[in-house]
């Protein structure tokens, strides 16, 4: 009952994004659920997963749970800043003050490259103390998720995406 409500979501947002977005491959069905923030990780400053290992086709369902975060993409090269202007980017408006944000930000995966993201909230330096993961890292590659917070905790201001939702949809949250 769980599997199939999951799957006729799936289904139903991935076709809202078929017309909007005709390059996103074939739907999987599968959801991978990443959590910005946390109860007891970090002092909240944390994606739960951090390191999410994913198929093309793939739907990340991002949720947001108490202070104001976001999720964007970067590369591994510089943290904490847009990869380029297109950047994936939820933008701030998922802020909740108990609980999970009513609404989820969720996109498609779009090849097995290595995703790295992180949270552009500059009140407290999120991504500077710890507060980025990866899609599909290369676990046989030196650039580690350990090595870009390390990179991270040296770098300036965190820049947010140009574009609010851009590369994906904010949906209601929808209980499981
Ligand atoms: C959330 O953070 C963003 C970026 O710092 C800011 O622009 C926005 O006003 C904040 N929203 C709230 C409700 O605090
Ligand atoms: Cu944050």
């Amino acid at each position: 009952m769980v599997a199939f409500t999951s799957i006729a979501f799936a289904a139903t947002t991935i076709l809202g994004l078929a017309s909007a977005a005709p390059q996103n491959p074939p739907p999987t069905g599968v959801i991978h659920r990443i959590f910005a923030g946390s109860t007891t990780a970090n002092n909240g400053l944390h994606f739960e997963p951090e390191n999410v290992v994913a198929e093309v086709g793939d739907l990340i369902e991002v949720h947001f749970l108490p202070k104001n975060h976001s999720f964007a993409q970067s590369s591994f090269d510089k943290p904490c800043v847009p990869i380029n202007d297109n950047a994936v980017f939820s933008g701030f408006q998922f802020v909740t003050a108990q609980g999970e944000a009513p609404n989820v930000f969720t996109f498609t995966v779009k090849d097995k490259n290595p995703f790295w993201f992180y949270c552009s909230q500059t009140n407290g330096n999120h991504c500077q103390n710890g507060m980025s993961g990866v899609i599909n890292q290369n676990f046989n590659s030196p650039n580690t998720l350990a090595a870009y917070k390390a990179k991270a905790a040296g770098t300036g201001t965190s820049i947010s995406p140009p574009i609010p939702g851009n590369g994906g949809q904010v949906v209601p949250n929808k209980p499981l």
